[in-house]
């Protein structure tokens, strides 16, 4: 069985997240998701909108996913590739090059991202939209 593993922060999925999830899973027969947990998201200076239970739940019902795992922390990868006997690390290409070093351990590879959709942009767009209604309304 050939295993695969990525990470990330999945808030409030959307094309981008799946079009990872899909082809990161057409590259193996098992695909591990390491979860970004609350704590570590503060540390990668994000804050999501739903809390990780929720995001867990989320990604556990997509097809292409067939286990979540906690990501505590930057330094986890290593040993998580060791103990899951991962054979691929994928990630998205804004990640190009960060991760090279998990190539002792596993085949890494980068996926080109889906262009015009993040999390970021949606969150500020709504902060926008609401806003506007708001005074819209009055
Ligand atoms: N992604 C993508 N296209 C987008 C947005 C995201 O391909 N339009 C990919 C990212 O490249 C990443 C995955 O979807 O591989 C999850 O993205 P995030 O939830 O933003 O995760 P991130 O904050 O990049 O966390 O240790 C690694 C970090 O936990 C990665």
């Amino acid at each position: 069985m050939k295993k695969i593993i990525t990470y990330g922060t999945y808030d409030l999925l959307h094309r981008g997240h799946i079009n990872l999830l899909k082809r990161a899973k057409a590259m193996g027969d098992y695909l591990i998701v390491g979860l970004s947990s609350d704590e570590f998201n503060a540390i990668k200076h994000k804050k999501s909108f739903y809390a990780y239970e929720e995001r867990k739940l989320v990604l556990e019902a997509i097809r292409y996913v067939d286990e979540v795992i906690p990501e505590h922390n930057w330094e986890q990868k290593e040993r998580d590739i060791i103990d899951h006997g991962i054979d691929v690390f994928v990630m998205g290409d804004d990640w190009e090059g960060k991760f090279d070093h998990l190539a002792d351990l596993c085949e890494v590879v980068y996926l080109p991202r889906t262009e015009g959709v993040s999390t970021t942009e949606t969150k500020a767009h709504l902060r926008l939209t609401e806003s506007s209604n708001v005074e819209f309304t009055e």
